[in-house]
């Protein structure tokens, strides 16, 4: 059913995807769902509606809007039943950032064997499953996120019987391999791009996304999640679309060829052994018939430019089913899908749609009105609100992947926190956060030490082309010194500082890649494992009372004071075994809600626990 702009703001709400997208601008804008779902502007016309947005500067924001859901056709979700106990359910993941996790060749970058001789710690940890970062043929543009050749390794990590060994290390171990596949575009060196670029013969025409014109006027306003315009021009061929960076060209998914030869690609790697995937921005792939301009509007609040267009397109579900049918087969996938909401999630990971296993959302790692460049501390009030919604609407079987950190977002301590005294119940409260809810527990590398953010002290110390981007953009106009302050809150590169393994770093005996985390003496592995009350401890604990009980994983939920913004307290429940967690969001000292009477004390992230919660106390209670 098309809608008109003559339908009601309550008729077209009643479609998922509007609901998603409204939601988005809603906490972008930090404004209270009251203002859109009440009857006044219920019963507004879209046309209507469209004319008000004009009046706040919103012009055209309501077509765009109307223009997406009427795209979104697929939307019927057939009943689930009861779901499988598949391994990933009730997985620790654990996420290495190859390039920075271990060194054992001396030229400062982390390499797999390397992994392979950290495999021993992560089983220790209680880890399940890895999930590598890139570790393909990459000229490193993007570290690794701008792939050369997805069936080479690229030399600097190592061979491909490095590879091969660490499977079989893995699996010795009762442990799994997820490998991160970049399928939305690959490096403008590989060679598929060369080809479709100088050859007007080639068998790779038309893998990427090209449009004719003057080299005055790219196609279209679209811009690139690294600034700039999101087109290159190449005299020879014409303008270039890439959402990232110029060297790293968006694949046509439009073209049958290209689908095939990547569903080849991960038939290739499931034959090797590989258990499940990552799958990197995998909700841009199809984009809108004739890329149409992005609507300003909406882009003041969007990453970029133009991604009403692609963050969900109109084939996105054709693309991902027959992704899962020709190439993924039964293996875990988990797409990373910036701008989902908890109904296109459904939508897309609902097991009865045969699309991906679960997905990557990223609502709850800003709070409303900030994003990742704003200079603010992080309310872990916000983030309960969401994951009570999450916990409480697991309608159609999503599963949700537990996260707080990954390679390219800072250090959660360090956003919720600035004071150093906190840093330790705090890191641990995050920790037991993600081990005690229903879902997929994902640790970054360095989470189970608490690591804070670095120090940036000159832009120098950078090698994310992000942040650089940003700094050089900001320079002109805020001058070095808050340039580099945009850049300390919001660098990716806070998560790629090598893993400190010893007071000394233990990373490499040569010159690292990027440089070590000022706290390495402090806050390393090994002074962490000779220490009971440390983060690495307690996370170890956690994971193992994950794995002792069920209930956390497979659980119902009931949370305590739903709407107390300074605990968070929720039972988990199944069959006869009961546990109640409780924790403190604050940095002051608090009266619990009420909670269980006889229980038994199990975690907790201070010594000798009393009535009342310290600052970031952590509690699990076994009834
Ligand atoms: O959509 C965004 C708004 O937050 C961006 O976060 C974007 O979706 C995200 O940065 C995508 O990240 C992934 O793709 C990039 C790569 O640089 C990242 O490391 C990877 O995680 C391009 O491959
Ligand atoms: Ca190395």
């Amino acid at each position: 059913m098309k809608f008109t702009m003559n339908a009601s703001v309550y008729q077209l709400l009643k479609h998922p995807v509007a609901r998603d997208v409204t939601n988005a601008l809603l906490r972008q804008t930090n404004k209270s769902p009251k203002q859109i779902y009440n009857p006044a502007i219920g019963v507004m016309r879209l046309a209507a509606a469209e004319a008000l947005g004009t009046q706040f500067g919103a012009t055209g924001a309501v077509t765009a809007l109307l223009n997406l859901v009427n795209l979104s056709t697929d939307i019927l979700i057939p009943p689930c039943g009861q779901l499988e106990k598949l391994w990933w359910r009730d997985a620790v993941i654990y996420q290495i950032y190859p390039r920075s996790f271990q060194d054992t060749n001396g030229d400062g970058i982390g390499d797999i064997p390397g992994i392979r001789s950290r495999l021993d710690y992560l089983k220790d940890l209680g880890v399940d499953a890895i999930w590598l970062s890139p570790i393909y043929a990459s000229p490193q543009v993007d570290n690794g996120y701008d792939v050369q050749d997805y069936k080479a390794i690229d030399p600097q990590y190592g061979t491909m019987a490095d590879v091969e060994g660490l499977i079989g290390d893995l699996h010795s171990r009762g442990m799994k391999l997820i490998m991160d596949l970049v399928f939305n575009h690959t490096s403008d060196q590989h060679a598929w791009f060369q080809s479709d670029l100088h050859d007007p013969n080639s068998p790779y025409h038309d893998f990427y996304i090209w449009r004719k014109g003057t080299p005055d006027a790219p196609p279209n306003n679209w811009t690139s999640f690294f600034g700039g315009s999101a087109w290159k021009y190449y005299p020879e061929r014409g303008w270039n679309l890439h959402l990232f960076a110029p060297e790293q060209p968006d694949l046509n998914w439009e073209n049958p060829n290209v689908r095939e030869a990547l569903y080849e690609i991960t038939r290739f790697w499931r034959d090797k052994g590989v258990d499940g995937f990552r799958l990197d921005v995998i909700n841009y792939i199809s984009k809108v018939e004739n890329l149409p301009n992005g609507n300003t509007a909406l882009g003041s609040f969007l990453p970029s430019l133009g991604m009403e267009h692609y963050f969900y397109g109109p084939r996105l579900h054709e693309f991902l089913r027959e992704f899962r049918a020709k190439g993924i087969g039964d293996a875990f996938t988990v797409g990373e899908t910036a701008g989902f909401g908890r109904e296109i999630n459904r939508l897309t990971t609902s097991p009865s749609r045969l699309e991906l296993s679960q997905v990557f959302s990223f609502d709850h790692l800003e709070t409303p009105g900030h994003t990742r460049y704003s200079d603010y501390l992080y309310d872990l009030a916000e983030a309960k609100d969401i994951f009570v919604q999450w916990m409480n609407d697991v309608e159609g079987g999503i599963w949700d992947a537990l996260f707080w950190e990954n390679h390219d977002n800072p250090r959660m301590v360090s956003k919720v926190s600035s004071n150093p005294e906190w840093r330790t119940p705090l890191a641990k409260l995050l920790n037991l956060w993600l081990l005690s809810l229903r879902g997929t527990t994902y640790l970054y590398q360095g989470q189970e030490l608490g690591l804070p953010n670095a120090i940036f002290s000159s832009i120098e110390e950078l090698r994310d082309l992000e942040s650089i981007n940003v700094y050089h953009r900001l320079l002109p106009t805020v001058g070095a010194a808050a340039a580099l302050r945009a850049v300390q809150c919001s660098s990716r590169d806070h998560a790629r500082l090598p893993m400190p393994w010893t007071t000394a770093g233990g990373f490499t005996t040569g010159t690292p890649w990027i440089k070590l985390h000022q706290d390495t003496e402090s806050l390393n592995v090994a002074t962490q494992q000779a220490d009971t009350e440390s983060v690495w401890q307690f996370t170890k604990d956690a994971i193992a009372l994950r794995h002792a009980h069920p209930a956390l994983v497979f659980g119902t939920f009931k949370a305590e004071m739903p709407k107390d913004r300074s605990s968070f307290c929720f039972y988990r429940t199944l069959g006869e075994e009961c546990l109640y967690i409780e924790m403190n969001l604050t940095a002051q000292t608090i009266t619990p809600p009420k909670g269980p009477r006889d229980a038994q004390l199990t975690l907790c992230n201070y010594q000798d626990a009393k009535n009342l919660l310290r600052p970031y106390e952590c509690r699990v209670w076994t009834l």
